[in-house]
């Protein structure tokens, strides 16, 4: 509710007001995929907030929409800020460049064009062709940074991938005798639940659930159930396991590779399972990431989450397929030349090759650090 006129806020800038509109977008994280988080204000022409909206869930009316349609006041003559360029194409709801044309708005403040063939600079146009006044690129690495995963399915047709671990001071997922439980505090474990709660899929090996029998869900569940998907070349997965017994739940994909026995795979797939046969990767004698990823994106998951060993991350990593990096450290040591790495892979042999953060952000949750940002891919 925007209250009455004297008490409605004024922005200082137009940063500011993107800024607004930035915040309320992010409230669509994990409920709109796989189409774009979105936020819109609109301010009267004396810079005076009179409305807000935001995309709120896949399918639903875009942010600029809801925003009109919240209107406190008159918008005719007002300035829209939207963190995405509005759409110029007829899908599940008509264009949002020719409601904000038949709105009589005089000014419209872009975060970042909108990366969508089907839009690109169209929505841009249209505004502009109608006479009103378009600037773009305020906050720009925010909001580029608010569709990163929109942007490589659109472009790459790949989901974007976030790699978490939690490791000891001294680097390690593990003691030499390979126990791991807990390595991070209540505080981290529960960030990562809520990253799960927003995922389309969470990635991990067949190592990882032999050696943990996980459970990968959400709890508390949030805005979506990620489907949980296993690299298990030759189907080893436990019938017993967890994963197959939750699958009613969540849905759980395998990719195996035709070293699994047919006969096995019909036995999973009988228990709830589905189950996708791949090349082999002749290189690590493992499934075929690609072939994996490429699936993945052909079903539109925009956002998967890796919970895996050394081996696969390392795989991960080597063939630069990361996007986004989410470290906990614990306060602890745990030593050992046997001692487990996150990350193993065939990794890189000098420095100036070593992969890099962008954008990271360093968090102190009850003692454990928490180290996230945006890893540049070459
Ligand atoms: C959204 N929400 O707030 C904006 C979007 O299938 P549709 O009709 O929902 O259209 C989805 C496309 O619309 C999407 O790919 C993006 O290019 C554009 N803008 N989408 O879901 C919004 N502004
Ligand atoms: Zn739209």
């Amino acid at each position: 509710d925007l209250g009455s006129s004297q008490s409605r806020e004024r922005f200082r800038s137009d940063s500011e007001a993107m800024t607004r509109a930035l915040s309320l977008a992010r409230k669509g994280l994990g409920s709109v995929e796989p189409n774009p988080p979105v936020g819109a204000v609109i301010v009267d022409s004396q810079g005076k907030l009179i409305a807000e909206g935001y995309h709120q869930r896949y399918g639903g009316p875009h942010a600029e929409v809801v925003a009109l349609e919240n209107a406190a006041s008159e918008v005719r003559g007002g300035t829209l800020y939207v963190t995405l360029e509005p759409c110029s194409h007829h899908g599940k709801t008509p264009p949002c460049a020719d409601a904000v044309i038949a709105a009589g708005l005089s000014k419209v403040v872009i975060g970042t064009m909108d990366p969508a063939e089907h839009v690109c600079g169209q929505g841009i146009e249209r505004l502009r062709a109608a006479g009103i006044m378009v600037e773009v690129g305020v906050c720009e690495p925010e909001a580029l940074q608010l569709i990163a995963a929109f942007k490589k399915l659109q472009c790459e047709k790949l989901p974007y991938l976030h790699a978490k671990w939690a490791m000891t001071l001294d680097g390690r997922i593990a003691s030499r005798t390979k126990a791991s439980k807990w390595i991070s505090n209540e505080r981290s474990r529960s960030i990562v639940h809520q990253l799960r709660g927003r995922m389309d899929g969470i990635l991990t090996g067949i190592g990882t659930v032999l050696a943990d029998d996980p459970l990968l869900t959400a709890r508390p569940q949030g805005p979506r159930i990620p489907t949980r998907i296993v690299l298990d070349r030759q189907l080893r997965l436990p019938l017993d396991s967890q994963l197959i017994r939750t699958a009613d739940d969540a849905p759980v994909l395998v990719f195996c590779t035709d070293q699994a026995l047919e006969q096995r795979i019909q036995q999973v797939e009988g228990l709830g399972v589905e189950v996708e046969v791949v090349e082999i990767d002749s290189q690590t004698n493992q499934v075929d990431l690609t072939a994996v990823l490429t699936e993945l994106g052909r079903r539109q998951m925009t956002n998967v989450l890796i919970e895996s060993g050394g081996t696969l991350l390392g795989s991960l990593i080597d063939q630069d397929c990361v996007d986004e990096v989410h470290c906990f450290i614990a306060p602890r040591i745990i030593g050992g030349q046997g001692a487990i790495s996150p990350i193993l892979g065939n990794g890189f042999d000098t420095m100036d090759q070593a992969r890099q953060l962008r954008n990271s952000v360093v968090e102190v949750l009850d003692g454990d650090v928490y180290i996230r940002g945006e890893l540049i891919r070459s």
